[in-house]
């Protein structure tokens, strides 16, 4: 079997993937949880799936527009917390081939974003509201329990486990190689072996042996011995860890912030703060800084279009790397600390300077004193000088550094690097 290290190199290097939040709640428009935010009952929210018909559903033009992004992975919800399922499950009734879509989109969406070569992952929700046998979490997150005559309701958890994991080997066995199974989520005594945790990752690993799993199975990730469940990244969400991630012995640990474009992971109607693509790069560059990935999370609407604003911060943000994606893919955090005016990021003996702040004169580059061959502008080669200013010598040696001036070219004030 691979070794964690072998598993994630690919990830290490891909760096920036789309995550894809899609299903029934699109319909009433105000972000994933609405039906345990809204406490709404199974008849109430049954009417959205007689509804659901994913008439522009075009999974192609998603991997476009992840490709021009510069994605190189994706990860899509194939059961949220309310249970339906995207994909044809031959274990429940509650899913998309069932709706008047009358598709298995899973299929679809592994079937689009492979044939752009784009990685596949595909997310599920431990947690399942429509399942008869899965248990209350707090007053929102079983509905149903919340009527006199269901709370009385005798539960099977096994039973919804023998569910779960069946739908797992469904989702590994029948949607060809899976590069990435994201769950979602563990909670207070809701971890581990209460998930059959070993046992299921034992299966998902004699199925697919490098798939990488993310952490949320419970676990501890960063301990000496991780249990076999504890997955092979750590999954900060709306943050970005200010030290990175590294385990008790300070050895990196593979890590993926995943954040919203705007404030929602499904689709909100009046959701309209995304953030704008300068915000999405320098997110990018600063997860990569400290050697971690960004998975930038997208909420198609009920018919299945991603949003005119997040197409367009997407297809920013893919002009961006088009042109300085050297400096974010195969790159992670430099041995340099920090410089004053914004972030590095390192392949091998390549430093990759992103300068936020270009204050006035040269560029002053800490600790690297006659170490720099050359250096050119990413954007289009232009070359900069390497060159100290008069009385440099006055107070550079200090800290032992250089200078680079930007003579040789000006920066576009709205996109540093
Ligand atoms: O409750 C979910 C939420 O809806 C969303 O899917 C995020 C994405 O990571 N995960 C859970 C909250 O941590």
């Amino acid at each position: 079997m691979s070794t964690r290290e072998e598993r994630t190199r690919w990830f290490l290097r891909d760096r920036f993937g789309l995550f894809i939040h899609w299903g029934l709640y699109a319909i009433p428009a105000r972000g994933e949880w609405v039906r345990g935010n809204e406490r709404m009952s199974r008849e109430h929210y049954l009417r959205y799936f007689h509804e659901f018909d994913a008439s522009r559903y075009d999974p192609k033009a998603w991997a476009r527009a992840a490709k021009q992004a510069g994605q190189k992975y994706a990860v899509l919800t194939t059961k949220h917390h309310d249970g339906f399922c995207l994909f044809d499950s031959k274990l429940t009734d509650f899913k998309a081939t069932n709706t008047p879509a009358g598709r298995d989109l899973v299929r679809e969406y592994v079937d689009a974003f492979r044939a752009e070569g784009i990685a596949v992952g595909l997310y599920y929700s431990l947690i399942d509201w429509h399942h008869d046998d899965y248990p209350g979490y707090g007053d929102k997150a079983h509905p149903d329990r919340d009527n006199e005559a269901a709370k009385d309701k005798p539960i099977q958890f096994d039973r919804y486990l023998d569910y779960m994991h069946g739908q797992v080997e469904e989702l590994l066995t029948q949607y060809g190689k899976i590069d990435i199974m994201w769950f979602d989520f563990s909670y207070d005594n809701m971890t581990g072996e209460k998930w059959r945790a070993t046992e299921l990752v034992r299966k998902i690993r004699s199925i697919q042996p490098d798939i990488l799993i993310d952490n949320r199975l419970g676990g501890h990730i960063r301990a000496a011995e991780p249990e076999e469940y504890a997955g092979d990244f750590f999954s900060p969400e709306q943050i970005i860890p200010p030290g990175g991630i590294v385990d008790v012995n300070g050895r990196s640990i593979p890590w993926e912030a995943c954040i919203t474009l705007n404030d929602n992971w499904g689709y909100h109607s009046e959701d309209r703060n995304y953030k704008s693509a300068k915000q999405v790069v320098r997110t990018m560059v600063e997860c990569v800084s400290k050697n971690g990935n960004l998975l930038l999370n997208v909420g198609p609407d009920a018919k299945g279009e991603m949003t005119r604003e997040s197409l367009s911060v997407l297809g920013e943000v893919g002009e961006w790397l088009r042109l300085n994606g050297d400096s974010i893919y195969g790159c992670g955090i430099s041995e340099l600390a920090k410089p004053e005016w914004g972030r590095y990021t390192q392949k091998g003996n390549l430093l990759y300077a992103h300068v936020y702040d270009r204050g006035i004169g040269p560029i002053y580059f800490q600790g690297l004193k006659g170490k720099i061959k050359k250096a050119r502008l990413l954007r289009d080669g232009t070359e900069l000088k390497v060159e100290a200013p008069w009385m440099a010598e006055e107070y550079s040696d200090v800290a032992g550094g250089d200078f680079i001036t930007l003579k040789g070219a000006e920066l576009p004030d709205d996109m540093d690097t």
